[in-house]
């Protein structure tokens, strides 16, 4: 079984997994302690899955299972900011990983089928009721880091996790143990203050977390969002693990998309190209990508003709929503009300709004 396990490891290496490993269907008590106490508490960040018994006890999940094999795919690429004034996270700019990983996993699939008669599957990505940095740590990928995320002392944390659940043993790979250290960067580099008790991720202000809240942020929210079209790499970028690392790998996650303020508005809900929908930013929809872009022009005091331009233009979209912020940057950049007087005069859900106590007749 060991050779095995090892050749396995290696054929899967072959088809271009950064990182494999290894581990039982039962998840280790002293890594999840911290996730129960907070399903206790009611303090799950939105987006976990709502199954949460197979989330504790992944048998509930794959009842045949006997190994998990985890498996790493690296994101880490050059990327060129300069012309740049909103901020896209790192690992939406290539093709959608959920699509690129899926692929793998089939490619992964086919070479286990080699290896077994009668092998029984599963595989998951991101959104399964599965603890993801949990098993990636007891597979020996790496430690869960102060910021959260899962590091692995060769590629950094700029990794994808997902997992293929099989019916037959292979040698299981031992826990890794934590590296941080006396380390606090990513605490201190945080621009919300989210990390503030080290291994605890407070969601309700992580800037991550509220670029993919839908509809309309509270004025705390919205600063929160500073700059950021999508995602958040803040925690990550100083972390001493994520200098140096190797880059460039999977050419299908090559950033493809830019944070360009303007160019993002002057979209309209159908004209994205088809290389923003086939990122892993789409899935909340391209208004909540604009309504954060308009935010971004607020927090960044933007007060040239291109981003007047491009507000009265959004003042006039379908989505009362974005109306509503086009309007709400307007009035914070003091642009003149004299010429948006005639598009707002039958606008009904800004009025209500009553935004910044001004008079719009
Ligand atoms: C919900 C979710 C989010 C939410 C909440 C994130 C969070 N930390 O919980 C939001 C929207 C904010 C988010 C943001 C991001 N996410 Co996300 N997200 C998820 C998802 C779907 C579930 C995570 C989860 O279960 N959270 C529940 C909370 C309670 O658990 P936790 O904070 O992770 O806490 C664990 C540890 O901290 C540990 N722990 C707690 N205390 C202590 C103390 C000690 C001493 C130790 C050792 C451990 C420890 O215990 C907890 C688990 O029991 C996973 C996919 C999956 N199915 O696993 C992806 C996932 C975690 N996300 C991912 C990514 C890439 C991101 C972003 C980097 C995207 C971006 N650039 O904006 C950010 C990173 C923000 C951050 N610092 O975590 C990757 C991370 C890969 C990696 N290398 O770790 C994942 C695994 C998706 C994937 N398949 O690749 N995400
Ligand atoms: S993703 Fe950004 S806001 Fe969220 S914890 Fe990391 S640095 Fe803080
Ligand atoms: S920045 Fe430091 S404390 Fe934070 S995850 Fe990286 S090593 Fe750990």
């Amino acid at each position: 079984m060991d050779n095995k396990s090892e050749i396995i490891k290696k054929k899967l290496k072959e088809i271009g997994f950064d990182l494999i490993g290894f581990t039982k269907p039962k998840l280790n008590q002293s890594l999840i302690n911290n996730f129960i106490s907070r399903y206790e508490d009611n303090d799950l960040p939105p987006f976990v899955h709502h199954d949460i018994e197979s989330i504790l006890n992944p048998k509930n999940l794959v009842p045949y299972a006997k190994t998990v094999i985890v498996l790493g795919l690296s994101y880490n690429w050059d990327i060129n900011d300069n012309d740049e004034d909103g901020y896209i996270s790192y690992y939406s700019r290539g093709e959608d990983y959920h699509k690129v990983f899926k692929r793998k996993l089939k490619e992964a699939v086919a070479i286990l089928n080699k290896f077994y008669d009668e092998l029984k599957y599963e595989y998951f990505v991101d959104n399964a009721p599965v603890l993801e940095k949990v098993f990636a740590q007891q597979a020996g990928l790496g430690w869960i880091g102060k910021n959260t995320l899962l590091i692995n002392e060769k590629y950094g944390s700029y990794i994808f996790l997902g997992e293929i659940f099989i019916n037959k043993e292979l040698k299981i790979d031992t826990k890794k143990e934590n590296k941080c250290g006396s380390c606090t960067a990513c605490i201190d580099n945080c621009p919300t203050g989210s990390l503030n008790t080290p291994y605890y991720l407070n969601y309700r202000t992580c800037r991550s977390n509220l670029t993919q809240v839908k509809g309309k942020l509270n004025e705390k929210q919205e600063k929160l969002i500073g700059n950021s079209i999508w995602g958040c790499d803040k925690c990550q970028d100083i972390c001493p693990y994520n200098q140096d690392i190797p880059k460039n790998i999977h050419k299908e996650l090559k950033p493809k998309i830019k944070g360009n303020i303007t160019k993002i508005l002057n979209y309209n809900k159908k004209s994205f190209p088809d290389f923003w929908l086939n990122t892993a930013l789409s899935w909340r929809g391209m208004r909540t990508i604009q309504r954060n872009a308009l935010i971004s022009i607020i927090n960044i005091n933007k007060k040239e003709e291109k981003y007047k331009k491009v507000l009265i233009k959004k003042l006039k979209d379908n989505s009362p929503i974005i109306r509503y912020y086009a309007y709400k940057a307007y009035i914070a950049l003091d642009f003149k009300l004299e010429n948006i007087k005639e598009i707002i005069r039958n606008e009904t859900e800004i009025k209500l709004e009553n935004i910044l106590n001004k008079e719009v007749k």
